[in-house]
């Protein structure tokens, strides 16, 4: 499978236009197979040096390129991946796991990314404002940075890596890219199709390597003034000191402890389907999956009783299988983490009604796969309702009352998605003003974000800035104020205005 899909055994860093060997490769694996798919260059700071030179380079001519004429190559694109869509998603249910129906998601995502970021070419809206003064005009436009470094992680390897690099390069940037190295057949294909739709030599470039090499040169690197950030708390939390240290641009998107709140007056089997989708689609394995339920005393045994029937029907196995609705976890420490959640959540005296453990049999033995697991009778503060586990694994925590499902929701130190199930319009319009998360649903899961909003969230999740959305221009573009004065004599703002 993977000689017809990928045309190179071995992949090359992609800086100034070319293919570059670097030398030492580790192996990327299969997660559903064990199978070796490719091997993964692992660079070093050098490598870093010398994209972030071409990129600086090329960065002064792309920025005076109009910026419509920027967005074309996005819109071409937008419609190579269009017309590769099925072997994308082929190619990344390989190296990620996720079920081929997710996979043509998530490259969906991109195609959607890179029209919406194509007409951002027409757009880049700046303002205009009245000056104070007679004879004078004030506008506020907005200019690249320069060099921007993009940090991407495995678990949408293509989507994410659109929703920063697309505004970041139609707003005139050049981009420094550090795929995650479990996924990087997603960015050799994305760098081809730039390299195919007419990108200038230097505008991207991918360094493929380990954020304790390739990352961390980056966010030291000076000509780098912008790092945005994929991936787990504690990476982003340094990443966001050095960048403070440097007076650097930093823009972090780290994860949830999201919920579905499930009120007494629910749709009781939407949100099981809700539920179960969020939770278990991705194998949990996205930023926006469900890990709490949080249920109205009233109906907790009705939904427990539906939960599980509907789990019973999750069929786990190789994504590439269409009839796969649950793929394997992406390595062994992902599991690893898992597993040890398991433990802490029964000796928290959390109940476990389903799953709880690592899938062995004869169709499982070389891959990572985990049963979708619930606990149920789980409090607040457990250390399962807290802290991100990233595995199909969802805890389901009893409360009195309306207020207390905000409160429970909002008590963690995460803040990216939230969803609540209620057919009291009330309800919901108290809802969507108090729950304190980027991202809120009503009647539907947690997971699902389109890409023309703003996604990220508050607290632990990020540090205010979005990805994606016409705000994902923010990160990548510094605001200038520009004063013209056609009055032909010196005026004074603040001086001269009666
Ligand atoms: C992520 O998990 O980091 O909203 C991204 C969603 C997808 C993107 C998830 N559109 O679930």
């Amino acid at each position: 499978m993977s000689q017809t899909l990928l045309d190179v055994k071995k992949l090359e860093n992609f800086i100034g236009g070319e293919w570059l060997e670097t030398g030492n490769t580790t192996p990327v694996n299969n997660p559903a197979t064990g199978e070796t798919v490719v091997e993964v260059p692992l660079s070093t700071a050098e490598h870093v040096n010398q994209a972030v030179a071409t990129a600086k380079k090329a960065q002064k001519e792309w920025a005076l390129v109009p910026a419509p004429q920027r967005a074309e190559v996005l819109l071409r694109v937008g419609n190579l991946m269009k017309e590769r869509k099925e072997r994308l998603s082929q190619l990344l249910t390989m190296e990620n796991g996720k079920v081929l129906e997710e996979a043509r998601g998530e490259v969906q995502e991109g195609i959607d990314m890179a029209f919406y970021m194509a007409g951002e070419g027409r757009r880049l809206f700046g303002h205009t404002t009245p000056a104070e003064l007679n004879d004078k005009f004030a506008m506020s436009v907005r200019s690249p940075v320069g060099v921007v470094g993009i940090i991407t992680p495995w678990n949408f390897p293509i989507a994410i890596a659109t929703w920063k690099s697309f505004p970041a390069i139609v707003a005139g940037n050049a981009v420094v890219w550090k795929p995650a190295t479990e996924t990087p057949i997603m960015a050799y294909e994305l760098a081809k199709i730039f390299e195919e739709a007419g990108l200038p030599k230097g505008v991207l470039n991918v360094v493929f390597g380990k954020g304790s090499s390739v990352g961390d040169a980056m966010v030291h690197h000076d000509d780098i003034r912008v790092i945005s950030f994929t991936g787990s708390n504690d990476t982003g939390r340094n990443i966001a000191a050095e960048c403070g240290r440097q007076l650097k641009k930093v823009s972090l998107e780290m994860g949830g402890k999201n919920a579905v709140i499930v009120m007494d007056d629910a749709d009781l089997n939407l949100a099981v389907e809700g539920i179960v989708w969020s939770a278990f689609g991705t194998s949990g394995q996205r930023c926006t999956a469900c890990s709490r339920v949080i249920v109205h005393e009233d109906v907790k045994e009705e939904l427990e009783k539906r939960l599980l029937a509907e789990m019973e029907k999750l069929t786990i196995g190789n994504g590439l299988d269409e009839s796969i609705k649950v793929g394997p976890i992406i390595n062994k420490a992902g599991l690893d983490k898992i597993k040890k959640y398991m433990e802490i959540g029964k000796n928290e005296g959390a109940k476990l009604l389903a799953g709880g453990e690592e899938l062995t049999g004869e169709n499982f033995k070389d891959g990572y796969y985990f049963a979708p697991t619930l606990f149920t009778d789980a409090t607040p503060d457990m250390r399962i309702s807290q802290e991100e586990i990233f595995g199909p694994v969802v805890s389901l925590i009893p409360v009195k009352s309306f207020e207390e499902a905000i409160e429970v929701n909002n008590g963690v130190s995460y803040g990216l998605s939230s969803s609540i199930f209620t057919r009291d319009a009330n309800r919901v319009f108290q809802a969507q003003r108090d729950l304190d998360t980027g991202i809120v649903y009503v009647n539907a899961g947690t997971t699902g974000a389109e890409i023309h909003l703003p996604f990220g969230g508050t607290k632990g999740t990020g540090n205010g800035h979005r990805d994606s959305g016409v705000q994902a221009l923010d990160v990548f573009t510094e605001w200038k104020a520009v004063y013209v004065d056609y009055s032909g004599k010196l005026q004074r703002a603040q001086i001269d205005v009666d």
